[in-house]
């Protein structure tokens, strides 16, 4: 760990990072069963930030048994009243220690400072959120007459793995782990093996809040892990985000083991739609970021971009005047983009590039890898291609990285069309100051979100989950209470 890039870090932030990481089981830190480590990379610089454990199954098994027995004989114990009072006091602990989740998620992500702040709160505000929801999940009674009573009531599942990507470590981790304990139930959570710090920090906090030991369980460790904890035969449910390959292998192994209930939140292709009659003054302050937020690496990402013809060369020309601003640089340096999250999706994303080029895309800005003082991080400039075939790879595959594609439209009709080809349906953007032609176009574009004159618009309280192979289930708001609970109906014969 090369201590020269981060002098002025809190000493937390600097101690925690000194540390080999251990995983989190029935509220203790254990060695993994075979003592064997993952070396996680800083982005940034490509050296080592961090050892993880690599859990194994026998360290899967005892996390799975320790969820199991303390759901059974304590978490069900603990009224719905001092839940609510546990998840609030983590998260007035997460607002404690909120500098040091934001450093670790900048250094070990590579995220902007100022973004890492912004999920950082978001995953405390997920923690609130959701502490209100614990003593207030109800059922429902039915009028059967007939001299029967039948009413229902939501319980908790058991033991649920929720299983995390990289590009939202610790806000992704409190959209799952926050509905799951509100809910009462037990938990596994498998951090991205590139992105672990930020919920092995949470698991610190989880121990000093007071949780019953073993109601929260961290396993670290890659693919395999996951697929471990996704085959259990005592876990009820897994929870996943990530890709949309590794979302099918999840269904898979849900179907092949015990029949788990399974929740996916998977990638996206998502339009963004800008119509003759937009205000082009909110659509230039917001177009560079929901094409290049996150350095690309975001589900809802609007990488396909359409424009009203007559409007086409005026768009373009501002989104390439304000994506070239756009600075690059150490996430530490807060600049507006940092690196991508390894060397790997480095070269997937340049991959398409080239595959764009090929194919017949006119690269109107990037496409290169960022030399210089930042040559040993995963830089990769702002890239903008117009395309005039909606076949090509880089127009219909989700590619998770700076990269999108322009293209311009002549109808309301045609956009529609072109919008909806797409085996994904997460998420839709449209530009236009006429409402009746807004809600239009929301009522017949396939996705899980339509954003009309804004992008990116996140709430706890507001479900999010994708249509089409963009997953199954919503998180978020009431929607997530019914993710990780289950109806009983009870019956009762008066006569
Ligand atoms: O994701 P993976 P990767 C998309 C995006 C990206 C691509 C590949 O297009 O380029 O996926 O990223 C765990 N059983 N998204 O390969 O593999 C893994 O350890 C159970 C979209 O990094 O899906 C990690 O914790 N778990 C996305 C998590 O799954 C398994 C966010 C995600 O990793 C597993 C990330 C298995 N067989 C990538 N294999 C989004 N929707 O935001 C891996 N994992």
């Amino acid at each position: 760990m090369n201590t020269d890039f981060f002098p002025m870090l809190q000493s937390e932030t600097q101690r925690f990072l000194e540390q080999k990481h251990d995983l989190f089981i029935g509220g203790e830190w254990v060695q993994p069963s075979t003592n064997t480590y993952l070396n996680s990379i800083n982005p940034a610089n490509g050296e080592i930030l961090s050892q993880l454990a690599i859990a194994t199954e026998k360290d899967v098994d005892e996390a799975v048994r320790v969820a199991r027995s303390t759901f059974e004989n304590e978490w069900t114990e603990v009224s719905a009243h001092e839940k609510a009072n546990l998840i609030w006091k983590l998260a007035d602990l997460m607002q404690r220690d909120r500098q040091v989740f934001i450093e670790l998620e900048c250094l070990d992500n590579g995220k902007p400072l100022d973004k890492a702040t912004y999920d950082v709160d978001g995953a405390i505000q997920h923690f609130r959120y959701y502490a209100g929801w614990a003593d207030k999940i109800e059922g429902s009674s039915f009028p059967v007459g007939n001299g029967k009573v039948a009413f229902s009531q939501r319980e908790a599942l058991g033991v649920v793995g929720l299983i995390v990507p990289w590009n939202f470590p610790l806000m992704i981790s409190a959209w799952k782990l926050a509905p799951a304990l509100a809910c009462g139930n037990t938990c596994i959570l498998k951090p991205a093996e590139q992105t672990s710090l930020t919920a092995l920090y949470l698991g610190k906090l989880i121990q000093e809040a007071g949780f019953p030991k073993g109601v929260v369980n961290i396993l670290t460790g890659a693919g395999q892990t996951g697929e471990l904890i996704c085959r259990h035969m005592d876990v009820d449910k897994i929870s996943f985000t990530g890709s949309t390959a590794v979302g099918r292998r999840i269904m898979v192994a849900a179907a092949e083991s015990n029949l788990k209930k399974v929740s996916l939140e998977l990638g996206g292709k998502s339009p963004n739609v800008i119509f003759d009659d937009a205000d082009l003054s909110k659509v230039s302050a917001s177009l560079h970021w929901s094409s290049f937020y996150n350095s690309g690496q975001e589900c809802t990402l609007g990488s396909r971009i359409y424009v009203q013809e007559n409007k086409y060369d005026q768009v373009v020309e501002q989104l390439i005047k304000n994506a070239e601003a756009l600075t690059i640089g150490k996430g530490i340096d807060n600049p507006d983009l940092g690196p991508l999250i390894s060397l790997q999706q480095l070269e997937r994303v340049m991959g398409y590039i080239e595959k764009g080029r090929e194919e017949g895309g006119e690269l109107l800005l990037g496409g290169d890898r960022i030399k210089g003082d930042l040559q040993n991080g995963y830089f990769l400039s702002p890239t903008i291609f117009s395309t005039k075939h909606d076949e090509y790879a880089v127009v219909k595959e989700e590619i998770f990285g700076p990269v999108v594609t322009v293209s311009a439209f002549k109808s309301f009709e045609e956009v529609v069309d072109r919008a909806n080809d797409s085996n994904y349906g997460l998420v839709a953007g449209v530009w236009t100051e006429n409402i009746t032609k807004a809600h239009q176009f929301a009522q017949q574009v396939k996705a899980g979100s339509i954003w009309i004159n804004g992008y990116d618009m996140f709430d706890a309280s507001v479900p999010f989950g994708g249509f089409k192979e963009s997953g199954i289930g919503k998180e978020m708001g009431k929607s997530a209470i019914e993710l990780y609970t289950q109806e009983k109906a009870i019956w009762v014969a008066l006569s």
